[in-house]
């Protein structure tokens, strides 16, 4: 098809797609942005091929050695164009304080005003690809459905991994039902005639995400990489699905959902959030060590969860996700073998290195293999050998660097992934990156006192993802830069929650808060982390079973030292004492940190959150 046949608004809309308000919208997109061409996905092998091949051609996608690593691809990204741009991510809402200070604001009038010359003829010279998928299983009572209008094939192959997209989505929709619109370009027009001259076409200085929460509706311009242009994930699956979660009573929150069986049998869901860069996919993907003989730990989702209350009286959680959108630096067969062992055949692979033989490469993978490789074609298409990166400092992979894989690929998947229904959740988690004054474990004593643990968390800064090294940044329940409504009224929905469950009769999850990171005076992380946070896990188990009685703390219920099953692993007392021992000076500065955080969240911040806080300065008073 061709330009006129676009200007004549024909949308070619196949058979099946019946939904009156998606062909309407489709038209009005079309003849905004005007595309050469449209392409409806119907999510099929072929599609995903063919398109695949496509960017081959365009250079956009190199083919890896099928022998080294079957069916992949790699991807280099520009250089202005390698992450999250959370200074260009609004939350629109009508009101300023409904957004809250914590995200960027424009008046929905003004911002549509922008957005729109900006739009205007933006898919010029491309092709809109129509994205269809569901965010959770597909006709799950807990399910949504997004449609993605984009006019980039690495997203819309990338869709096809990380949701369940194509023409089945039509099915679950219908005449009339409801779709969240997701509006995608890299921003770059191409005039009469012109060729890319890029493999990687964006827009270096324009960019905005865009959210405007009462109309559900996501506007995403001039990035192409991830959570800028996989509207699923960080757009729809927390910022807009935070707004429905609250409006209808439910949750959807930046957490992994994991699934750990006993030696007896049982099985237990836990419902884990960390801040970005905290090791989520690695938690998620835990091989239990040495001493767990007949444990199994197994893989519901690696980054969000969407988690209603249900008649049983339990909150039953979904995966809105059906792939992984994961860090690849720093992974490797002793971080977390399953996610080594998911990324054999069928990934795309975005900023990684690639070796001389047409396979991957990224900063970790050297202890596998006890050396580095001699020569690599770093992400910005440079050599790359270890004098080079000893007298530069040059990294192979952007720190940054992404693998994209479907959830089917890893070894570890819980048989219940993909169930409509959910999983029921035992127990929540909240870890942040912290060297100094959080204990390694701590169960929260009430549910407001959790809610206090989540909505205080915080994060030392990795110079890979945020600048400034080492700086605590407050990432309340991890949810910062994703959740799309005002801060505080976020931690009130959380207070409601147990209240409205409580008369309806729930047993509300445990909550515990974690910290892998403490250092030692020398500056040397001292918890082992990785698999052997399942001795962690285990203690929570045993919580939840009335099965250790714990110690109570400042901070709430943390282990006794012969309450950890050690079996397997060296960590004696002292060492222990190093990574739960409250600090009383350390906690004083903490609990100051914590009173600006809560004055920069003042609208609405719930009072009792306040006064957890100084019940908590009393207990450490008494210390
Ligand atoms: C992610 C993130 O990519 O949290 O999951 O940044
Ligand atoms: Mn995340």
């Amino acid at each position: 098809m061709n330009a006129p046949t676009m200007q004549g608004l024909n949308i070619n809309a196949p058979a099946y797609v019946k939904n009156a308000r998606l062909l309407a919208w489709v038209a009005d997109m079309v003849a905004l942005c005007k595309p050469n061409n449209i392409v409806w996905c119907d999510g099929s092998q072929e599609e995903y091929d063919r398109l695949c091949q496509q960017l081959v051609d365009a250079g956009t996608f190199k083919k890896l050695n099928p022998a080294k690593r079957a069916d992949s691809f790699l991807a280099c990204s520009d250089p202005s164009d390698v992450a999250r741009v959370e200074d260009r991510t609004y939350i629109c809402s009508a009101q300023k304080e409904d957004a809250g200070p914590t995200n960027n604001w424009m008046e929905p009038a003004a911002m549509r005003a922008t957005l729109q010359p900006l739009f205007d003829g933006c898919m010029k010279g491309r092709t809109m690809y129509v994205v269809p998928f569901s965010m959770g299983p597909l006709g799950s009572h807990i399910a949504h459905i997004g449609v993605e209008l984009t006019d980039s094939a690495y997203v819309a192959v990338n869709q096809k991994l990380m949701t369940r997209m194509g023409k089945a989505v039509y099915d679950v929709l219908g005449v009339d039902g409801e779709f969240v619109p997701c509006m995608h370009t890299v921003g770059a027009p191409l005039a009469e005639g012109q060729k890319d001259t890029t493999s990687w076409p964006c827009n270096p200085t324009v960019k905005y995400i865009v959210h405007y929460p009462e109309t559900r509706e996501i506007w995403s311009y001039g990035s192409g990489y991830g959570g800028n242009a996989l509207l699923g994930k960080k757009c729809l699956a927390l910022r807009i699905a935070s707004n429905m979660g609250r409006d209808q009573g439910w949750l959807a929150e930046h957490m992994l959902i994991l699934g750990v069986t006993n030696p007896q049998g049982k099985k237990y869901h836990i419902a884990a959030a960390f801040p970005s860069a905290c090791g989520k996919t690695n938690f998620s993907m835990l091989v239990p060590p040495a001493g767990f003989d007949g444990w199994k730990v197994t893989t519901i989702g690696d980054d969000i969860a969407w988690i209603k209350p249900n008649a049983d009286g339990k909150m039953y959680a979904i995966n809105p996700e059906a792939g992984y959108f994961g860090v690849a630096p720093g992974t490797n067969t002793l971080t977390n073998p399953n996610c080594m062992a998911s990324l054999d055949k069928n990934v795309i692979f975005t900023n990684v290195a690639l070796t001389d033989d047409g396979d991957v490469w990224w900063e970790g993978m050297e202890k596998d293999a006890g050396k580095l490789p001699e020569h690599l074609i770093d992400w910005q298409g440079k050599d790359w050998t270890p004098a080079i990166a000893k007298e530069t400092g040059a990294k192979a992979a952007h720190p940054n660097a992404r693998f994209t894989v479907a959830a089917t690929n890893n070894p570890a998947l819980d048989s219940a992934w993909d169930d409509p229904a959910g999983v029921p959740i035992d127990a929540f988690i909240f870890g942040g990156r912290r060297s100094t004054t959080v204990p390694l474990v701590t169960e929260a004593r009430t549910w407001m006192e959790g809610v206090y643990m989540a909505a205080t968390m915080g994060s030392e800064t990795t110079a890979a993802a945020f600048g400034a090294q080492g700086v605590v940044r407050r990432d309340p329940f991890a949810m910062l830069p994703f959740c799309g409504y005002n801060m505080s009224d976020y931690f009130q929905h959380w207070l409601d929650m147990e209240h409205k469950l409580e008369e309806q009769g729930h047993t509300l999850p445990k909550i515990f808060c974690v910290n892998w990171f403490r250092k030692d005076e020398a500056g040397k992380f001292v918890w082992p982390g990785y698999g052997e946070n399942m001795r962690v896990l285990k203690w929570m188990l045993d919580r939840i079973e009335g099965q250790a009685q714990g110690q109570d703390t400042m901070f709430g219920v943390a282990p006794q030292y012969a309450e950890i099953t050690w079996t397997g692993l060296e960590f004696n007392e002292a060492q222990f004492n190093t990574v739960t021992s409250i600090d009383k000076a350390a906690w004083a500065e903490e609990f100051k940190s914590h009173d600006a955080h809560f004055e920069l969240l003042s609208y609405h911040m719930p009072k009792e959150l306040i006064d957890t806080k100084n019940a908590l300065e009393q207990r450490l008073a008494a210390l």
